[in-house]
């Protein structure tokens, strides 16, 4: 049976904005409170969508979400109608509007870990959404990144969906952005490779001193567990806690993984020639040759990795088995990563094409390519099974930049988000989404 890599992209919602709401990610600290261009973004995003299809390669869509969050908005007190939460909220405690307002829901590489069938123990293809309980803003995003996915991936014979880890810090989970799998073929079974920042229960485990670490060690195992994933088909990895404190918040900005390679930067991880070594045995048991890519410091700095996203990067299989990396147009204008691109490409190695991408909107905020997706390895009957309406197809796509051009505003600044008239906007907007994507009622408007 066929099988393949379906990536879900994040349609950036009508809010994106510059709210600085991330400690740790350099990028969103750097550019709180300019100018954004929400029309803009969702169109860079698109872009990307029509482009891998172009490719030939199976690609989905993942609805945003509701903002301003009105619902959370309430749940810390403010009260009224819609237009006076949102106007108590901006009068009151402007960063709480700010973080009800994000659009961070795009990066859907943060919404949900996901194990393919071959993998698991039942067979089914599980999902976990990520609590992304570091950040209030993302915390929120969970509720309904479940009722968005179950609508995706409804048919329960192939499908199991988990409840996000309970919302404490010692079960902080980010999802995808953590998990890499490597395996031979997308059907096979593989081996699912988690990467953390710090233990919560054991303090032997270093950790970093300036940024969090939002990912435990004990998140990744649960989830591991959840899944039903065996011991021969996983590796936990710890991330560099120096690398971590130099702006790395999540291991897919230091490494990706695709196939039986690895992609990564020199001081991504720690004890890194072991866990090596470890996915190299697990995945010879499953007749899978493991290969990695060491990027070393002396060729590309820890902070131009960072600056340019090279590691943010989609690493893609084409049907002649050779590799595709899909960079943002950040990594040309770093002549350094640009260098080292043109050297890999030109080697005799796996990765044989770089393509570039304008990706900025989301790039200010720390948002590369691969943050914008979510990977699902599917064969060709649970490939069947996904609702239709969310596979990109070329109508889709001028029907989905026709939505965006039609609701979207080319400019957004914290005070637009005091506006009672943008709830008003994103609610219509999304809920002509739902019927273009098929979802039938996935937001709060829609269901309370
Ligand atoms: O969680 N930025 C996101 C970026 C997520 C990137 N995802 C991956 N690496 N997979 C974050 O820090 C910034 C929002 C703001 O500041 O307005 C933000 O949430």
């Amino acid at each position: 049976m066929k099988s393949f890599e379906v990536n879900f992209d994040g349609l950036v919602g009508p809010t994106h904005n510059y709210g600085g709401l991330s400690f740790g990610n350099v990028a969103s600290q750097s550019n709180s409170q300019q100018a954004s261009n929400p029309k803009e973004a969702a169109l860079q995003g698109l872009e990307k969508m029509k482009a891998l299809m172009d490719m030939g390669f199976v690609q989905g869509v993942l609805a945003p979400q509701e903002r301003p969050d009105v619902g959370a908005l309430r749940s810390l007190g403010f009260a009224g109608t819609d237009a006076q939460v949102i106007e108590r909220a901006a009068k009151e405690a402007m960063p709480l509007l700010v973080a009800s307002c994000s659009a961070s829901s795009m990066w859907v590489a943060n919404a949900a870990t996901v194990s393919p069938s071959a993998d698991t123990a039942d067979g089914r293809v599980h999902f976990t959404a990520a609590n992304l309980n570091c950040k209030f803003h993302r915390s929120i995003e969970h509720p309904t990144t479940s009722r968005v996915l179950g609508a995706m991936f409804a048919d329960q014979q192939h499908f199991a969906h988990h409840a996000a880890l309970p919302a404490v810090a010692q079960f902080g989970d980010e999802g995808a952005a953590n998990h890499t799998r490597f395996c031979r073929d997308y059907g096979e079974a593989g081996v699912e490779f988690f990467v953390y920042g710090r233990s919560a229960f054991d303090s032997r485990y270093p950790a970093p001193q300036k940024y969090p670490a939002r990912q435990t060690l004990e998140a990744s195992q649960a989830v591991a567990r959840l899944h039903g994933l065996s011991e021969e088909g996983v590796v936990f990895a710890q991330q560099n806690p120096s690398v971590i404190d130099q702006g790395v918040f999540h291991n897919d900005v230091i490494a990706v993984g695709n196939g039986e390679l690895l992609f990564h930067h020199q001081d991504a991880f720690l004890n890194t020639e072991a866990m090596l070594d470890e996915l190299r045995r697990k995945l010879a048991a499953r007749g899978a040759q493991f290969q990695s890519i060491s990027v070393p410091r002396d060729q590309v700095a820890v902070e131009d990795a960072v600056r340019s996203y090279l590691f943010n990067s989609q690493l893609l299989s084409r049907a002649d088995g050779s590799m595709l990396l899909i960079v943002p147009e950040e990594c040309r204008a770093n002549p350094r990563v640009w260098q080292y691109l043109q050297g890999l490409t030109s080697a005799s190695g796996p990765i044989r094409e770089v393509k570039v991408f304008d990706l900025k909107q989301s790039m200010q905020n720390g948002g590369g390519p691969a943050c914008l997706r979510l990977r699902v390895a599917l064969n060709e009957t649970e490939l069947a099974a996904v609702n239709p309406g969310v596979i990109m197809t070329a109508p889709l796509y001028d029907t989905l930049t026709g939505w965006v051009n039609k609701h979207y505003r080319d400019a957004l600044r914290e005070s637009d988000l005091a506006d009672p008239q943008l709830l008003l906007e994103c609610r219509t907007a999304l809920d002509e989404l739902t019927q273009i994507l098929k979802l039938g009622s996935v937001y709060p408007f829609q269901i309370n």
